[in-house]
């Protein structure tokens, strides 16, 4: 029997070949480390997937949702409820930004950008503009795998396969990483402001009167970190002012303290008209997003017989009640140890870490913001992603750390409450690994 025979799950974004032929394999965790199957632990550079701020097996979360799961394993959400996705929604709204008073309930961050998709085509139709069909998004971003998250993205390798059957009258702003004027920035970089008017050359195309909605993540995540240039986001946001175009900000990474507050719209101070979440809602325990709406949006779908459901859209699992424990019970932690104002706190010293190896060879940029990170090494002659993989290998079998890489890009999401001292073993780690890799 050959590797691939021997193991029957076709994993998600993984080389399955390569993987087969030495399995990593993970089989328990305790606050920022993992335990490897054979006993090893490995420390978590990268929060589970951005999702576990608070560290793995949170005991007031792994409380809460043994519990709940004895309590209401599942209850149906369609036309009756539970207590606990009702108490999620009140407590996490109040979070939000002002005018924000409402948000639906999904599974991850995949279903939460379709969710938001709809809405804002549903919310343009009610208010009598059905002509707003036009979306628009960027390119590096990334929104999940779905159809319609997938044609908004602008990750090539995602798409391609896929191009005849993505979403019609969908564009793309040009993205905003620009290495040769932005270099190894610290937080926002200087440059790049004007690729806002790339929005305004869109409206003039296709006249702003027939865009729905723009979509983007105030940092980019997954092609690599990309914080904004400094204003770009108040541009966009001035431009869809002009235009009645709404802003979707996609804050399935950046929400619940990535960014040392509860959203990036906060931290911003950019208030878009629909956010996506996903990951920290629940600290990654159990899966679950949430799309948060401005009242304008929730209160034009709020028109027509009473008894008529307004919104066709849900899923069985929308505010499934061990989910929404989880949730809760998240929000309790965030509350009681005060993690968004710790991950601020965490801030210098992770940039400091990161920009470290600004000078190393191989490195061609280091990005940063709140606590995501990236550094950038330059892609092997006729072997893009090659270097990436050879440092993710070897942080696992030679330093028993978990770090993720984009191709050749190495990406960073310390604990929300990260001890700085062990955040520190890890870049040593790390350098030890970037020394010995060509
Ligand atoms: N939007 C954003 C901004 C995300 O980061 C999704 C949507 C999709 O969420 P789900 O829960 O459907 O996976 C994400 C997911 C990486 C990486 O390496 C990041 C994600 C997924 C896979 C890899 O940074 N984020």
């Amino acid at each position: 029997m050959n590797a691939v025979v021997e193991n029957p799950y076709w994993m998600p974004f993984t080389a399955n070949r390569d993987f087969n032929r030495k399995p990593r394999v993970i089989s328990g965790a305790s606050g920022h480390w993992y335990t490897a199957q054979d006993g090893t632990r490995l420390y978590d550079t990268f929060s589970g997937l951005w999702t576990t701020g608070l560290g793995h097996c949170h005991p007031k979360i792994v409380e809460a949702v043994q519990k709940q799961v004895a309590t209401l394993d599942y209850c149906i959400t369609f036309q009756v409820t539970n207590d606990k996705a009702l108490a999620l929604a009140e407590r996490v709204t109040a979070m939000a930004p002002d005018g924000i008073s409402h948000c639906f309930f999904t599974n991850s961050g995949s279903e939460s950008v379709e969710t938001a998709l709809k809405i804002a085509l549903g919310y343009h139709r009610a208010r009598g503009e059905g002509n707003r069909t036009r979306l628009i998004g960027r390119e590096k971003g990334y929104h999940g795998v779905n159809f319609g998250g997938m044609s908004v993205g602008g990750m090539v390798p995602n798409r391609k396969v896929f191009s005849a059957a993505l979403l019609p009258g969908v564009d793309h702003m040009r993205h905003t990483l620009d290495i040769e004027r932005n270099a190894f920035s610290r937080g926002l970089p200087r440059h790049g402001i004007e690729l806002a008017e790339d929005l305004e050359r869109l409206c003039l195309l296709h006249d702003g009167s027939n865009i729905a909605a723009v979509i983007v993540e105030p940092v980019v995540g997954s092609a690599g970190v990309c914080p904004p240039p400094a204003g770009y986001l108040e541009r966009l946001r001035e431009i869809c002012d002009a235009h009645g175009i709404l802003l979707i900000f996609d804050e399935v990474i950046a929400a619940f303290g990535r960014v040392g507050a509860p959203f990036g719209a906060t931290r911003f101070g950019v208030t878009p008209d629909i956010i996506t979440t996903a990951k920290g809602l629940t600290n990654g325990v159990i899966p679950m997003g949430a799309v948060f709406v401005k009242d304008e949006i929730y209160d034009a779908f709020m028109s027509g017989p009473a008894h008529m459901i307004e919104l066709f859209h849900g899923y069985t699992y929308s505010g499934h009640p061990v989910a929404a424990a989880a949730g809760l019970a998240t929000m309790d932690v965030y509350d009681e140890e005060g993690t968004f104002e710790q991950a601020r706190g965490l801030e210098k010293h992770f940039e400091d870490l990161l920009h470290s190896f600004a000078d190393h060879d191989n490195v061609i940029d280091v990005r940063n913001f709140g606590l995501m990170g990236a550094i950038e090494m330059a892609p092997r002659d006729g072997a893009p992603g090659q270097r990436g993989m050879e440092v993710h290998k070897r942080c696992f079998w030679d330093e028993n750390m978990v770090v993720r890489n984009g191709m050749d890009i190495l990406q960073f999401s310390p604990f929300l409450n990260s001890d700085p001292d062990e955040m520190e073993q890890s870049f040593v780690k790390l350098r030890r690994v970037l020394d010995a890799v060509e």
